[in-house]
């Protein structure tokens, strides 16, 4: 089966700990702080391996975790930072964040790389909290929480052609023998379930890259037939081949089929229809075919240009690929961001809502007071609770934050119960 929408999970590593340690040395019992700092962790990076052409291989792994940092030793030893996790994907993956829809990246070229979860930084060693008023602190960080989301992979083709047309109407017949590509060609529907490409070089040795796609019918853009998925893959080819199968061999009519398939090309993505259309006629070696030519060119209008080929006996072929690439000289690319202008507009404003800064107090039913927000709820996983300065510097952390005086306002009294995570303090004047 071809996978072309994929769910999965990634998480950055965490920052490995600080140490609190303190230099041994012979007749000082204390001697100064020497605790080092963790390592980062690791980041979860996605990459174009162009040998890849579907999203196959994230049927089976769906949870990519990259290492966490090493944890700061004693003499200031600096923890390891952890290696990232780098996972390849084929040219022409979108990573979208699956909550808020945002793409977060658009990988086209063969080795680009993107950061999808970032690690987390090392926690500090007390050497770093060092101060001319506490020279030995028995602070330490631990490291920072890697980023953790979900995300939705879609594999879009990238090809600057794509054929469309009825199932068996000679869409991988065409391919076959214009590029190097092998397609599995047969008399029956639907032969086709992969975009199939290749590479076509013309004549004057100018060359694109031709996506051959299932079939359509009617119905396609809601999920009829191999449905909509694959109609998602037109959606950045430059130039549209339509390929019509003119000896009426399958019974159809052939003006009724070009019909049928720009209005599913139109109820799908009305920009569809804005891309350059090249009318092919094929079969045109069967001896029905002259006659629907003449009755769909009548019908279509006489200066819609209609190219006749047979792909069986390869005639025509050199006209039509010179009059596509003259097409792709002048068409435009449909770079994904033109393409979803709309929808990214609200995505910006989600975000803005959910932003990463803010903290957020409630109620539970018992009356407590529950602090959530990604910045508190970071600094307190990076926070020692076994120590008492880590302990205050957490505190102070809060009251920086203006949370003290939020929940002051709140109502918050001297003894009531504050919430953060699965953990309870007492809010203390
Ligand atoms: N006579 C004749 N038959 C053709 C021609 N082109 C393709 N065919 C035949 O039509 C049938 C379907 O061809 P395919 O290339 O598999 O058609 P397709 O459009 O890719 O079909 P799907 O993948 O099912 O959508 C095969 O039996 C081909 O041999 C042609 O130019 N002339
Ligand atoms: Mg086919």
């Amino acid at each position: 089966m071809f996978v072309d929408h994929v769910k999965v999970y990634v998480k950055g590593g965490d920052g490995g700990d600080g140490m609190v340690g303190f230099r041994r040395e012979k007749y000082v019992p204390m001697g100064g702080p020497a605790g080092g700092d963790g390592g980062n962790g690791g980041d979860v990076v996605f990459e174009v391996d162009e040998g890849l052409r579907t999203l196959m291989d994230f049927r089976y792994k769906r949870h990519f975790k990259a290492n966490r940092g090493v944890h700061g030793g004693s003499k200031n030893m600096h923890g390891a930072n952890a290696d990232d996790l780098i996972v390849k994907v084929p040219p022409g993956t979108i990573v979208m964040n699956e909550e808020t829809g945002q793409v977060i990246a658009d990988l086209v070229e063969h080795g680009q790389q993107a950061v999808i979860a970032k690690g987390g930084r090392g926690g500090r060693g007390n050497s770093r909290f060092a101060t001319p008023a506490n020279p030995a602190p028995e602070l330490s960080e631990k490291g920072e929480p890697g980023i953790e989301l979900n995300v939705t992979l879609e594999l879009k083709v990238l090809a600057d052609v794509g054929l469309v047309g009825f199932p068996s109407v000679g869409k991988s017949t065409l391919l076959s023998v214009v590029s190097a590509a092998k397609p599995k060609i047969a008399s029956y529907h639907f032969t086709t379930i992969v975009p199939n490409l290749g590479l076509v070089e013309t004549e004057d040795h100018r060359s694109f890259v031709m996506a051959d796609l299932p079939g359509l019918i009617e119905g396609a853009h809601e999920g009829v037939g191999l449905g909509h998925q694959f109609l998602r893959h037109i959606e950045r080819t430059r130039v549209i081949v339509h390929v019509i199968d003119m000896s009426g061999m399958e019974g159809r009519e052939p003006y009724e089929d070009y019909v049928t398939i720009n209005e599913e090309l139109k109820q799908y993505n009305l920009r569809l229809t804005e891309r350059p259309q090249i009318i092919v006629a094929n079969k045109m070696d069967m001896p029905e075919a002259e006659e629907n030519l003449e009755l769909f060119k009548e019908k279509v209008g006489k200066d819609t240009k209609i190219f006749p080929i047979s792909a069986v006996s390869r005639q025509g072929l050199q006209e039509l690929l010179f009059a596509v690439a003259d097409i792709l000289e002048d068409a435009p690319e449909y770079p994904l961001e033109h393409m979803q202008e709309e929808e990214t507009e609200t995505s910006v404003m989600y975000k803005h809502e959910a932003s990463k800064d803010d903290f957020v107090i409630s109620r539970d039913d018992d009356g407590a007071f529950v602090l959530s927000g990604g910045t508190v709820e970071r600094l307190f996983k990076m926070t020692d609770f076994s120590r008492e300065d880590s302990i205050r510097r957490f505190s102070r952390q809060l009251r920086g934050m203006g949370i003290d005086d939020a929940l002051r306002e709140r109502g918050a009294k001297d003894g009531d119960t504050v919430r953060l995570l699965q953990f309870e303090f007492e809010f203390i004047e």
